[in-house]
């Protein structure tokens, strides 16, 4: 039985555990990445964990996500990162150079490594063909340090591409099209990997905006072939000595298949609150609209550019819009400003961000109350624009950029023919922003520059065996890591200090929460399905950690944040019978006794209600490695334990 392209990468790959769906993989990882609003706290794990020099073929460190710099904060960050990566033989690619997913897909990515990196969007390198996967920063720490990465072994999803994208419609349709089949639920357990004829007719950034996306399917990632059109973008980075060409074998096994015809897309569009809520651009044509953001790591490469720029060509960004415009790296800036269509866009009245996320993450550019606000970003969930009643819809760049001159959603259709906008024979290279490593006997020598709001990792100890606690809170379905942790330019400062940023953890939902959690001393979070959909930020499991969470309860979890909690030493725990949700409120006393022996001998977990005296039963499911990271309060103390 042939395999499919992601297995043969996993089985390369494989160092512990058995290829068999559901069951654990340990894998090692060649490549890491971290970017800076995760990065600190990463790079903090690993000082604890005592590792001289990193153990993996790359790790790069990138500065994009804080770059505002409203106090001293981001920048003793900034500082405390390119110390820190000085000492330890990691790339670090400075403020300025670009978001790390377009930056690491141009200058590092290579098909048939695998790659982990601390921030959701991290299967961007899948359409490179690379095995790339979005992980808490704990886990990339260990990494780092030459430790295996383990995740559940996936369903592997066919995406079946054929025909050919018709003028103005977007690889983002692409992506959209899945996520109105799928569902922000619809990956989790899986991998997404396109096969088809169809594929040949996509470049490696369009591929690249799908696999970037795919992290909103909450799947563990995606990924293309390794082709022609691959050697064309290697060759063009001057990169083509680490081609290789990649496939499926012809008589593969997937678990699910979905076939699109390109031809048949149009511009989609999906609507507040959910990347999957989508609609035809056609459905909703003509609404009026306030801004408009191009940019982040799912739409800001040379050809989304050149395209967003031709349509601005000799026209003005309508009175009544705002347009903000943040190419994707320093490479992509050098090329638009040297062709003369950055010129365009500042000719049209855009107003140019610098290449990093910017508003995507709530760092400026917060739409006026009740906007209506198009992005050709990634996620429109509630609040994180940093406006809270914000309408955020996301789209492709030809749709955005066609709207911001009429002024309403408009079918990039009606711009009439089409030029062909082709990758460029060789880009522009100059890595002088990226300082490469050291040699190792210099490395000693480094200091490592600490700011004050730089804190140490909260402590965590070992699982107790009886809880008897109260619900700190009760939350809905898909409940976001904006919910939990919110971004934004006032909060994200402080991703290096816990205590300061816990006192934000949920306000989304309930302004009450942390100090009502941090009075109970020890509390119990419930909610509903998809639990942290969203982020790999670990803030979202430390900040309730430091507030004195000792379990979350929900329906079902998303795959990154219920592996923070575990590594945060928080205990998972799903309704086995869902309907049991109603039977928990706010404040309700819960008790759960001899809870070492049960999570050791992985039976059902039994809480007692004692506010109403009803019984819940709880699953807490965690392969063997996990129930010993929980009994030792968490991964690194597990590590320490380890070592
Ligand atoms: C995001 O898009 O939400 C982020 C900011 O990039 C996060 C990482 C973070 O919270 O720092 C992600 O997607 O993992
Ligand atoms: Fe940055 Fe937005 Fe991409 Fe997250 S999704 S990495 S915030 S550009």
């Amino acid at each position: 039985m042939g395999l499919t392209l992601a297995e043969k990468i996993l089985k390369n790959h494989c160092v512990d555990g058995e290829f068999v769906k559901g069951k654990e993989i340990g894998i090692r990882i060649d490549q890491t990445l971290t970017q800076d609003a995760t990065g600190t706290m990463a790079y903090l794990e690993y000082e604890a964990m005592g590792v001289p020099r990193v153990r993996t073929e790359k790790s790069v460190a990138y500065i994009d996500h804080n770059t505002l710099q409203s106090g001293f904060e981001n920048a003793d960050d900034h500082r405390f990162i390119g110390s820190v990566t000085k000492k330890h033989g990691i790339y670090f690619s400075r403020p300025g150079n670009g978001i790390c997913h377009q930056v690491h897909l141009e200058r590092f990515g290579i098909p048939g490594k695998t790659l982990i990196g601390s921030d959701s969007h991290t299967p961007t390198g899948g359409g490179l063909g690379m095995i790339a996967i979005g992980a808490g920063g704990l886990d990339v720490a260990v990494a780092m340090g030459g430790g295996t990465y383990y995740i559940t072994y996936p369903k592997i999803v066919k995406v079946e591409l054929t025909g050919k994208l018709s003028p103005w419609v977007a690889a983002k349709d692409v992506i959209l099209e899945v996520l109105r089949r799928m569902s922000v639920k619809g990956g989790v357990g899986k991998i997404i990997e396109y096969t088809g004829e169809g594929v040949k007719t996509l470049s490696v950034p369009e591929r690249a905006t799908i696999t970037n996306m795919g992290a909103e399917l909450g799947a563990t990632t995606s990924i293309f072939p390794s082709d022609e059109n691959t050697l064309a973008f290697l060759k063009a980075q001057c990169r083509e000595d680490v081609w290789v060409p990649l496939a499926a074998d012809k008589d593969a096994v997937y678990d699910e298949e979905l076939v699109i015809n390109l031809s048949e897309l149009e511009p989609l569009v999906a609507c507040p609150h959910s990347p999957d809520n989508v609609k035809t651009v056609k459905e909703l044509e003509g609404m009026k609209i306030d801004q408009v953001c191009i940019g982040s790591c799912t739409n800001s490469s040379l050809l989304d550019m050149l395209k967003v720029a031709h349509i601005l060509k000799g026209k003005t960004v309508h009175p009544d819009v705002s347009l903000s415009i943040a190419p994707g790296s320093k490479q992509v800036l050098n090329m638009i400003a040297d062709c003369g269509a950055l010129s365009d866009m500042i000719d049209a009245g855009a107003r140019i961000l610098e290449s990093a996320c910017g508003p995507c993450i709530g760092m400026g550019q917060a739409p006026n109350s009740a906007g209506v606000s198009l992005r050709t970003f990634n996620r429109n969930f509630e609040g994180r624009s940093g406006t809270k009643d914000g309408k955020i819809y996301l789209l492709s760049p030809e749709t955005a950029a066609a709207s911001a001159i009429t002024g309403v959603l408009t079918d990039p259709r009606s711009l009439g023919d089409m030029p062909d906008f082709v990758l460029p024979e060789v880009f522009t290279i100059n890595d002088n922003m990226v300082a490469a490593p050291i040699e190792a006997e210099k490395m000693n020598e480094v200091e490592v520059l600490r700011g004050p709001n730089i804190k140490p990792f909260p402590e965590t100890s070992e699982l107790d065996d009886k809880l008897c606690v109260p619900c700190s809170l009760k939350v809905g379905d898909n409940i976001t890591t904006d919910h939990i942790m919110p971004a934004g330019s006032k909060i994200l400062p402080l991703r290096s200090n816990i205590p300061e940023i816990s006192k934000y953890c949920f306000t989304v939902c309930d302004d009450k929460f942390p100090e009502r959690a941090k009075s109970m001393g020890a509390s119990i979070i419930v909610g509903g399905e998809n639990y942290g959909q969203g982020s790999s930020r670990e803030h979202a499991a430390l900040a309730p950690l430091y507030l004195g969470v000792k379990a979350v309860l929900v329906k079902s979890f998303a795959r990154i944040h219920r592996a923070n909690l575990v590594n945060a030493g928080i205990l998972p725990l799903e309704f086995v019978n869902p309907a049991d949700y109603d039977l928990i409120s706010l404040n309700d006393e819960l008790v759960i006794d001899g809870l070492r022996a049960t999570v050791a001998n992985g039976g059902e977990v039994k809480i007692l209600n004692k506010t109403n005296g009803k019984e819940v039963v709880c699953r807490c499911e965690l392969t063997e490695r996990n129930k010993e990271i929980i009994l030792s309060g968490g991964l690194l103390n597990y590590t320490k334990n380890s070592i």
